[in-house]
């Protein structure tokens, strides 16, 4: 397990999202824009409420631990810390506010979402490089939801292979959700930047718990 010093984490907290977290059940925020005939991408900035509390609660709570990736044939720390959680684990999903955010994701994207992935990107040196979620190679249309806090870091996302990008700015509880063909027909990343404060993605997926 990766213990985080405080140096490690550098963070503005807004005030304003200090708050009792919160979320909107009804998703009524929420935007769709379609990016070709078969996958889209909902959208709701700041769908989230008190999310540099959440922020805060599971950089303290989760077990963090660094993952090694292959990269050249070479094996190599992934550059970001990961924690995972999902409805075989004996414990509830570490905060309620989760529990509250996947009941209301099962019940709008009529998916079981059983899983809840979480990426602590330190600062701008840790990312994640382009790719489609591994849930397509068993799923026909898998939906992946992403709430996000901390400070907002670019997000993109591209036709398979490559070609022109969409970009988002991801953080302080904003709520994005790629649906439709999007993992088999785009990738996505976040891309390393030259400065950036922590940010915390909590991913939602359906279909993954034994
Ligand atoms: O952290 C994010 O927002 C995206 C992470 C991601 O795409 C992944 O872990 O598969």
């Amino acid at each position: 397990m990766h213990q985080l010093a405080e140096s490690e984490l550098i963070w503005q907290q807004c005030l304003f999202a200090f708050e009792e977290p919160s979320i909107d059940g009804d998703l009524s925020t929420v935007t769709r824009t379609w990016i070709d005939e078969h996958s889209w991408i909902d959208y709701a900035p700041r769908w989230l409420h008190g999310a540099d509390r959440v922020f805060a609660e599971l950089i303290a709570l989760l077990p963090w631990s660094q993952r090694e990736v292959t990269m050249y044939d070479r094996r190599l720390p992934e550059p970001r810390l990961t924690a995972w959680w999902n409805t075989a684990s004996p414990e509830a999903e570490v905060l309620p506010v989760l529990a509250e955010a996947r009941a209301t994701f099962t019940r709008h994207y009529s998916r079981p979402f059983d899983s809840i992935g979480f990426n602590l990107y330190r600062d701008g040196h840790d990312s994640v490089a382009w790719h489609g979620d591994r849930e397509r190679f068993e799923l026909e249309d898998p939906t992946v939801v992403i709430v996000s806090t901390g400070q907002p870091r670019p997000f993109h996302v591209r036709p398979r292979g490559g070609g022109a990008s969409w970009s988002w700015q991801l953080g302080q509880g904003d709520l994005f959700v790629m649906g439709g063909s999007c993992q088999h027909d785009f990738e996505h990343c976040v891309p390393k930047v030259a400065a950036a404060g922590p940010r915390l993605s909590i991913m939602f997926r359906h279909n993954l718990a034994e």
